[in-house]
C-alpha cells in the first residue's frame, strides 16, 4: 500500500507519520553508542558497520536535528574528534577497540604512520564532505530557540569546516580546478560502482603485495550483495600504498594509480561551500573571497571537466589517463541537480533523464526512485551494492536539489516514493529497484535519519 499518496484522511495520515517516525527513531536509538569520554555516535548498522563513519554521521545528524539537537551536536563532536591536524576528516573513527570489521584500526595504523593523526584511531582515507550541510542545519535549529548558543556553536565549528574544505581544495586539488581528487574507491562512498571498474582493471595485485586479511562483511550480509574478493584485494592494496606513502598527499600525488576527480564528492563540497560562505558572512571571518574563489573554480570545471554536452550528463575525470569516465548512473545526474549551476529552465529540460527507461522511468521498475546504475547497463545488478540498488541518501540529495530549484512536484515525487518504500519495506541499507526488496544491512541509520527529515517536510 502506498500510504503516503493514497490516503486522504488526515487522522490516518498523522498516525502513519507518527508510527514511521517512531520506527525510525528506534533504529537510531538502537544504533547509538554512548562513549565513556562523554562523546557518542551512531553506528551505520550494528553488526556490519560498528564504528563511526564520516558521511553517514552527517546524514544521521540531519535526522537528530528534528527531535534531539544535543545528539546531533554530539554526533558531530565525535566525528570531528577524529579530524587530523591538517584538516583531513577520516572515513572511519574507531572510538572503540576493533571488533569484527575489516579494515580495522591496526590496519590503517595512522598514529604510527603520520604525525597528522588525532588522539583517536582512524582510517587513512576520507568521504564526501556533507558536514557543513549538517552543521548549518543544527545551527538553524539552535537559532529557533537560543541565538547565543547558535552563534557559539557556529564559532566552534566554522574553523574546523574551513580547515577541512581548505584541505580538499589545496592538498587534493593542486591543479586548482575546484574538484577533489580521491585516492580510493571507498573515498567516493560509492564503493564498488562501475565508475571505478576501468581504472581498477589496470591495477594488478599480486598476493605478495598485500598482507593476509579476513573479511567480516560476508559473515554478516549475503556475499551476493557485497563487493567481490578481487575488488577487496584491490581496496586493500590501494590502502597499503597510501600507508606506505605516509598518508602524505605530495607523495601520493606523484604516482598513485587511483587518482580521480570525483564529480559527486566535488559537488557536495561545492554546496557545502555555499553553507560555509553563509557562515563566514555571519561570523565576519574575512574568508569570503577565498571561499568564493573555490566556488568559482568548481563552476568553471563543472562545464569544462565534468559536463558532457553530448550525453547531457556529468562524468568523473580519471587523472591517470586524462579522460572522462563515461558511465550513466545516478551519480552522473546528481551533480547537475544538486550543484544549482544551471538555470531552472535547463534543469527542467534535463529532467527528461528521470523519465527515461535507463533511470527506471516508463514504469520499468517497481520503485520510482533512481537506481545506482542505468538498468540497461550490462553491469547492472539489482542486488549488488552500488551497482544497481536504490540508495536513500542519494535520492534524498536529488530531492534536496529539486527543492533548491523550487521544482516542487519533482521534489515531492522523490519524497513520497522514499517514504512509501521505507514504510513498506523497513529501513534497509539499499533496495532492489526491480522488486523494492530491502537488501544489505537492516536497521540502517542514514535511511532512518533521512526518513525523519523527509517526514518533517511533508
Ligand atoms: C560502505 O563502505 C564501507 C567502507 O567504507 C564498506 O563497504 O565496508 C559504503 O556504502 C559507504 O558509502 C558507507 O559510508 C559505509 C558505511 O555505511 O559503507
Amino acid at each position: 500500500m502506498n500510504a503516503f499518496t493514497k490516503l486522504r484522511n488526515y487522522k490516518i495520515e498523522q498516525k502513519i507519520k507518527e508510527d514511521l517516525f517512531e520506527k525510525a527513531k528506534k533504529v537510531l536509538d538502537e544504533n547509538w553508542v554512548e562513549l565513556p569520554n562523554g562523546l557518542g555516535y551512531t553506528r551505520p548498522a550494528d553488526k556490519l558497520y560498528p564504528f563511526q563513519w564520516n558521511w553517514d554521521s552527517g546524514f544521521t545528524a540531519y535526522g537528530y536535528c528534528h527531535y534531539d539537537i544535543e545528539k546531533a551536536i554530539k554526533e558531530m563532536d565525535s566525528l570531528f574528534f577524529g579530524q587530523w591536524k591538517n584538516g583531513f576528516l577520516p572515513s572511519i573513527v574507531f572510538h572503540i577497540p576493533s571488533v569484527n570489521y575489516f579494515t580495522n584500526a591496526e590496519f590503517w595504523n595512522v598514529k604510527k604512520v603520520t604525525d597528522q593523526a588525532p588522539n583517536v584511531d582512524t582510517s587513512g582515507i576520507s568521504q564526501p564532505p556533507v558536514h557543513a550541510l549538517a552543521i548549518w542545519h543544527i545551527y538553524k535549529k539552535l537559532l529557533e530557540k537560543d541565538y547565543k548558543k547558535a552563534i557559539k556553536f557556529l564559532e566552534e565549528y566554522y574553523p574546523r569546516l574551513f580547515k577541512l574544505h581548505k584541505y580538499y581544495l589545496e592538498k587534493r586539488d593542486p591543479e586548482g580546478t575546484g574538484l577533489v581528487t580521491i585516492y580510493h574507491p571507498w573515498e567516493s562512498g560509492f564503493d564498488n560502482s562501475p565508475r571505478w571498474d576501468e581504472i581498477l582493471s589496470r591495477i594488478k595485485v599480486d598476493k605478495d603485495d598485500i598482507p593476509p586479511y579476513k573479511r567480516h562483511d560476508i559473515n554478516v550480509v549475503d556475499k551476493k550483495y557485497r563487493p567481490s574478493d578481487e575488488d577487496y584485494d584491490k581496496y586493500v592494496y590501494l590502502a597499503i600504498l597510501l600507508k606506505n606513502n605516509g598518508y602524505e598527499d605530495e607523495r601520493i600525488y606523484r604516482d598513485h594509480p587511483f587518482r580521480i576527480k570525483d564529480k559527486v564528492f566535488s559537488t557536495i563540497l561545492y554546496i557545502a561551500n555555499k553553507r560555509l560562505l553563509a557562515m563566514s558572512g555571519i561570523l565576519k571571518t574575512g574568508d569570503d573571497n577565498e571561499i568564493k574563489e573555490w566556488m568559482r573554480r568548481f563552476e568553471f570545471s563543472f562545464y569544462h571537466i565534468l559536463w558532457n554536452e553530448e550525453d547531457k550528463l556529468c562524468y568523473d575525470f580519471d587523472l591517470t589517463i586524462h579522460k572522462q569516465i563515461k558511465i550513466k548512473s545516478v551519480d552522473s545526474l546528481l551533480p547537475v541537480i544538486l550543484a544549482g549551476i544551471f538555470p531552472r529552465s535547463k534543469i527542467k529540460q534535463l529532467a527528461y533523464h528521470l523519465d527515461s527507461v535507463n533511470f527506471c522511468g516508463k514504469n520499468m521498475c517497481k520503485v520510482k526512485l533512481l537506481p545506482s546504475l542505468d538498468i540497461r547497463d550490462e553491469r547492472f545488478s539489482q542486488y549488488l551494492y552500488w551497482r544497481g540498488p536504490i540508495w536513500i541518501n542519494v535520492n534524498w540529495l536529488i530531492w534536496k536539489g529539486f527543492m533548491e530549484y523550487q521544482l516542487k512536484e519533482r521534489a515531492r515525487d522523490f519524497q513520497i516514493h522514499i517514504l512509501n518504500l521505507v514504510n513498506r519495506e523497513g529501513f534497509w541499507e539499499y533496495y532492489s529497484p526491480l522488486t523494492g526488496k530491502g537488501l544489505g544491512a537492516d536497521n540502517f541509520s542514514w535511511t532512518a535519519a533521512l526518513t525523519i527529515d523527509l517526514l518533517n517536510h511533508l
